[in-house]
C-alpha cells in the first residue's frame, strides 16, 4: 500500500526538492500548550529563528482534515485561536482525517508525519514522557514510543518534573533512543538546567550532532534521536520557585481526578497561572533556543547529505 503525502506549503516542498535543510515543528505547543495570544506570538517566533538560522520552518497539523506540513501566516492565526482542537498522538490522525477536524500533533504525531514527508529534524519544547505514579496509572507518552519506531531527531529543552525523569529516561533506554544533551552533561529539566541526572552523551556542536544523526540512520538502528538543549541561564527558572508550583499543579490534577490525554494539556495551563506568567517567559525562551539548534543542525545535515 502506497502512503500517504501531506499538504506541503510552497517553501517546504522547494527545500525538498533542492535538499535544503527544514525543521520540523509541532503545533500542540499551539493548540493545548500556550495560552493565546502567546501561543501565536511564540509559533511566529519560532519561524522566524528557523530561517534566521538557514532553514525552512514546517509547523505540522491537521486542517478539517487535511494533513499539512507548513502553514501561512493566517492559518497559524486561525489555529492559535480555533476552538474545540483536537489535540492529535500519532494514533488519532486518521479519525481526525475522516471527521474532517483541526488537529494540534503532539511530538509523536508530528514525529510521524515529518518522516512520512522526509524532514528528519524537528524542534519543540519538552516531549511527553513517563508520568509520576505511571506504575499505577501505566501513562507513559506515546511520543517515547514514536521515538523508538521514528527516524527523527526531536531537539527539546527535556522534560518537565511534572514526569518522572528518571523512569523517562529509563524508557528511551530500552526504546534505543540515544540522549544527547548539547554542550552540556546534565540532561536538562526544562525550566531548569539540571534535572539531578546525567545524560547519556555529550556533544558540543550542531555540526557532531548531525554527524551522530547520520551514523545512526546509516547502522539501520530504525529509531530517532532525542537532543538535550537546556534552556539559556538567563532565561533559567530557580528549582525553588518552579519545583513548588509543579508538585502544586501534579497534586490537583490527582484530587481532580485528571488523567489520559487531558493531564499533560492541565498541567501546563496549571503551572503557567501559578507562576503567574513566569514559567510561560521561560517556555518560549527555551522554544526558540531550541529552534535555533535545530535549524543549525538541519543546515550541517543537508550538507552532509549533500556530500
Ligand atoms: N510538554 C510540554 N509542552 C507541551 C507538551 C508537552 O512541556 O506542549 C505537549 C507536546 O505536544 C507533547 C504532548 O507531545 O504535550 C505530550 O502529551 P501526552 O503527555 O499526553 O503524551
Ligand atoms: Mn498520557
Amino acid at each position: 500500500m502506497s502512503l500517504l503525502k501531506p499538504k506541503l506549503s510552497q517553501e517546504v516542498a522547494d527545500a525538498l526538492a533542492n535538499g535544503g535543510a527544514i525543521v520540523a515543528l509541532e503545533s500542540t505547543i499551539i493548540t493545548h500548550g500556550m495560552p493565546y495570544p502567546a501561543n501565536l506570538e511564540t509559533a511566529l517566533s519560532v519561524e522566524a529563528v528557523v530561517r534566521e538560522n538557514g532553514a525552512v520552518p514546517a509547523t505540522i497539523a491537521v486542517i478539517d482534515g487535511e494533513l499539512r506540513v507548513g502553514l501561512e501566516r493566517d492559518e497559524l492565526e486561525n489555529l492559535a485561536q480555533a476552538k474545540g482542537v483536537v489535540k492529535a498522538s500519532g494514533r488519532d490522525l486518521a479519525v481526525a482525517m475522516v471527521r474532517g477536524q483541526t488537529a494540534g500533533t503532539t511530538v509523536s504525531a508530528t514525529m510521524l508525519l515529518a518522516e512520512l514527508t522526509g524532514i528528519e529534524i524537528f524542534a519543540t519544547g519538552g516531549v511527553g514522557g513517563v508520568h509520576r505514579g505511571a506504575e499505577q496509572t501505566f501513562d507513559i507518552s506515546a511520543d517515547l514510543t514514536e521515538l523508538g519506531r521514528t527516524k527523527t531527531a526531536v531537539v527539546c529543552a527535556g522534560v518537565k518534573s511534572i514526569l518522572d525523569i528518571a523512569k523517562t529516561l529509563e524508557y528511551l533506554e530500552t526504546q534505543r533512543v540515544p540522549v544527547i544533551a548539547y554542550g552540556t552533561e546534565d540532561f536538562p529539566a526544562f525550566f531548569t538546567r539540571q534535572s539531578g541526572y546525567k545524560a547519556d552523551h555529550r556533544l558540543d556542536t550542531a555540526e557532531e550532532i548531525a554527524s551522530a544523526m547520520h551514523f545512526h540512520h546509516q547502522l539501520g538502528t530504525g529509531t530517532g534521536l532525542l537532543i538535550a538543549n537546556p534552556i539559556p541561564e538567563e532565561a533559567a527558572l530557580t528549582p525553588d520557585f518552579i519545583d513548588g508550583t509543579i508538585a502544586d499543579a501534579v497534586r490537583e490534577a490527582d484530587e481532580r481526578g485528571i488523567g489520559r490525554k487531558e493531564l499533560t494539556p492541565f498541567l501546563l495551563a496549571r503551572i503557567n497561572e501559578l507562576s503567574k506568567g513566569e514559567s510561560l517567559k521561560a517556555n518560549i525562551e527555551l522554544v526558540r533556543n531550541n529552534a535555533r539548534l535545530a535549524a543549525k543542525m538541519a543546515v550541517a545535515y543537508a550538507a552532509l547529505k549533500k556530500g
